[in-house]
């Protein structure tokens, strides 16, 4: 059977693009613990597409920076550290957290359990910093929300930051100082790896997540922070654990930092993380939010080009949510309700020049689904679809459109274009969506337009 363009892009970039994702062959725990070769684990990640990334920390206390405003020397490390009394949790709320999250439709959600502060949010057995030691909040915070993610059957997902500025056996601290050389006192490197590793080891007993979101992974090898030893031991535990990229290369997809990937990231696994406004804690003076059609455009996009987006909101140190950032996931929620068949369980759309606007396809590709950015009035263009067409459905709406080819000569392989006028009927606050389903399964023509 002749393949689509599609099919062969994948094959072909599964293939070559990355050596993470060229394993096969190996079954069970022997597969997790090869980068990527273990395709089973990631299928609902790969289903999932949104997720919500949450950065609580102490930072919040004042409004500033995660832990970059001590290293950057805009606060002092005293006073950095003296947000400490100010992290009540007072208003906090883990099931109305798990609520709205479940409301925005996603499917995961990441929590900063430390952030680069070294601030456990969890009640750590290491000696060190956490929110239940070392604040008025006195408790646990951590616990609790990853019991109702688990509730309403969403994955759990920890970030956890491998740099730890504040532990007084990690080399680095500021920007431009050193307490000492990591590869002159390889004793004391080992001080920080054991406790490193002893609070990771915490994280996955305690929560076994679905997830673990390392960062900070460029400050030390892969060989220093013995990333196949911690990926080892998370998948001891758990094989079905997965890992984001950030552990020198022992990861299992990437994760491109607020910037939309203009071109498909190389890894077939990926997730765009992103803020809301600018900043990834809680920061008052920060207004530059994105709108939720601003969150759905860029969302539509990132899973047409087959990634998932971690949208993060940054609570307060009470524990409360800025109106803002419930109002983006709330209508995310409601146009996800309408939408979701194009969207969740999908996989990547028509490659670039097909179709001016995100599109997905069904997991068996007999379905295309056409994302109405920017609510065209007029009428919209596919080209290079080989397919007849079965019909096409207005999601949401029990609408059918009718669609005209044009330009199909007998005589060529080249197929017609097709047109699909949008009438006013056609409506959404944000981008209405197409379905259209297909005689077989999708097949593309890619050429230059030649006999
Ligand atoms: O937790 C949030 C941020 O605090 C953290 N990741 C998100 C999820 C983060 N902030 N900045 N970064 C990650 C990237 C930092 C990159 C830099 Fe560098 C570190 C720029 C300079 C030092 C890495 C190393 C890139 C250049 C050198």
């Amino acid at each position: 059977m002749k393949k689509g363009f599609a099919h062969f892009f994948l094959a072909v970039s599964c293939l070559f693009f990355s050596p993470l994702y060229s394993q096969t062959g190996v079954t069970g725990l022997q597969a997790s613990l090869k980068p990527g070769a273990d395709t089973a684990k990631m299928e609902w990640f790969g289903d999932a597409k949104l997720g919500i990334f949450i950065h609580w920390g102490i930072y919040a206390v004042n409004g500033i920076d995660e832990s970059w405003s001590f290293h950057n020397k805009k606060i002092g490390y005293a006073d950095y550290t003296k947000q400490l009394k100010g992290f009540t949790a007072a208003k906090y709320d883990p099931a109305a957290w798990a609520d709205l999250i479940k409301e925005s439709g996603a499917r995961y959600a990441v929590l900063t359990t430390k952030h680069h502060d070294g601030v456990a949010l969890w009640d750590s057995k290491q000696k060190h910093y956490s929110i239940p030691a070392n604040t008025p909040a006195k408790r646990d915070v951590a616990t609790p929300f990853f019991k109702a993610l688990e509730e309403r059957g969403i994955r759990k997902g920890a970030y956890f930051s491998l740099i730890d500025w504040s532990y007084p056996d990690y080399p680095g601290f500021l920007k431009d100082s050193s307490r000492y050389d990591a590869t002159k006192d390889p004793a004391r490197w080992k001080k920080f790896s054991d406790f490193n590793k002893a609070q990771i080891t915490e994280l996955s007993q305690r929560f076994n997540p679905d997830l673990i979101w390392f960062d900070g992974d460029w400050e030390h090898s892969a060989e220093e922070w013995d990333a196949p030893g911690i990926r080892q031991l998370l998948l001891s535990r758990n094989p079905k654990a997965i890992i984001n990229s950030r552990l020198q290369g022992y990861g299992d997809y990437e994760t491109p930092e607020q910037h939309t990937p203009v071109t498909r990231p190389k890894g077939h696994w990926w997730e765009l993380c992103m803020t809301i406004n600018d900043n990834w804690g809680y920061q008052p003076q920060d207004t530059a939010w994105k709108t939720p059609a601003d969150i759905i455009d860029i969302f539509a996009d990132a899973v047409g080009s087959g990634g998932n987006l971690l949208l993060d909101i940054g609570p307060r140190q009470d524990g409360s949510i800025p109106d803002k950032e419930v109002e983006v996931l709330k209508e995310l929620g409601a146009w996800n309700k309408k939408y979701g068949e194009a969207i969740f369980g999908t996989v990547g759309g028509l490659p670039k020049g097909h179709f001016y606007g995100p599109s997905t396809y069904s997991k068996d590709s007999t379905t295309l689904y056409l994302f109405l950015a920017g609510k065209p009035t007029g009428q919209v263009m596919v080209k290079g679809l080989s397919n007849s067409i079965k019909q096409i459905r207005v999601l949401g709406t029990n609408q059918t459109l009718p669609h005209r080819i044009v330009g199909k000569i007998s005589w060529s392989k080249v197929p017609g274009l097709v047109f699909i006028d949008i009438p006013p009927t056609v409506t959404d606050k944000y981008m209405p969506v197409l379905a259209i389903d297909l005689v077989g399964k999708i097949n593309l023509y890619g050429g230059h337009g030649g006999l």
